[in-house]
């Protein structure tokens, strides 16, 4: 069976956790907020095949940039870039992060690093502060024709899809993806970012 690593990357507070929760066990908690790294490997059937993926809720905003470079240096892991449209710094901060992330390694001719742009709490539509115009614009900057999603951790819109579009830009990025993740647990505070921020 194919494996695929999923890690899930963006500030404390977008819902990484909620949206594994989502897609792992198809439920939602307004209180669920684990500050710990965690490791979740399930089975999905995906465009017709039966594929392992292990998904890494990644926390701790703070001081964690040896985990982070591990993150990014994971070879042929794939990667969902999270913010929330209701908290516009978590949007400015995956320019950087998508930056680090296609420096971090040496890629093949052909190869890329494969990325999904996910913006969670569309269920907050009244709180908005990133446009869908400007994060599709952001999504069309990374290359490669990245995929993007608004998505709602607590309504399960577009999860599923999101999940599926990485898995096809893995497939599509380099054939070999059946590298296995080893599960490292930390227990690094994250920090709560709250509110918009005008710029
Ligand atoms: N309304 C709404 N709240 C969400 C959504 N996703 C997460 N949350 C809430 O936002 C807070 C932070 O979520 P969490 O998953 O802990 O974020 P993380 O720090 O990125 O892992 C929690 O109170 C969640 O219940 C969503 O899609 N819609
Ligand atoms: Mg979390």
């Amino acid at each position: 069976m194919t494996s695929f690593n999923i890690i899930i990357l963006g500030d404390g507070g977008v819902g990484k956790s909620s949206i594994t929760l989502r897609f792992y066990e198809d439920r939602f908690e307004d209180e669920y907020h684990p500050t710990v790294e965690d490791a979740f490997t399930m089975e999905k059937v995906i465009d017709r095949e039966v594929v392992r993926l292990e998904v890494i809720d990644t926390a701790g905003q703070e001081g964690f940039h040896h985990l982070r470079e591990m993150y990014m240096s994971t070879e042929g892991a794939g990667y969902m870039l999270a913010y929330a449209i209701n908290l516009r710094d978590s949007f400015l901060s995956l320019t950087e992060l998508h930056k680090s992330l296609s420096e971090a390694r040496n890629l093949g001719v052909g190869q890329f690093v494969p990325v999904v742009l996910i913006g969670n709490k569309s269920d907050r539509a009244e709180q908005r502060c990133v446009s869908t115009a400007e994060a599709m614009q952001l999504a069309r900057g990374f290359g490669n024709d990245c995929p993007f999603f608004e998505t709602s951790a607590k309504t399960g819109a577009n999860i599923e899809e999101a999940f599926t579009a990485l898995v096809r830009q893995m497939k599509k990025s380099s054939p070999i993806h059946q590298k296995s993740f080893s599960k490292s647990k930390t227990s690094k505070k994250k920090a709560g970012k709250s509110g918009c921020s005008l710029i």
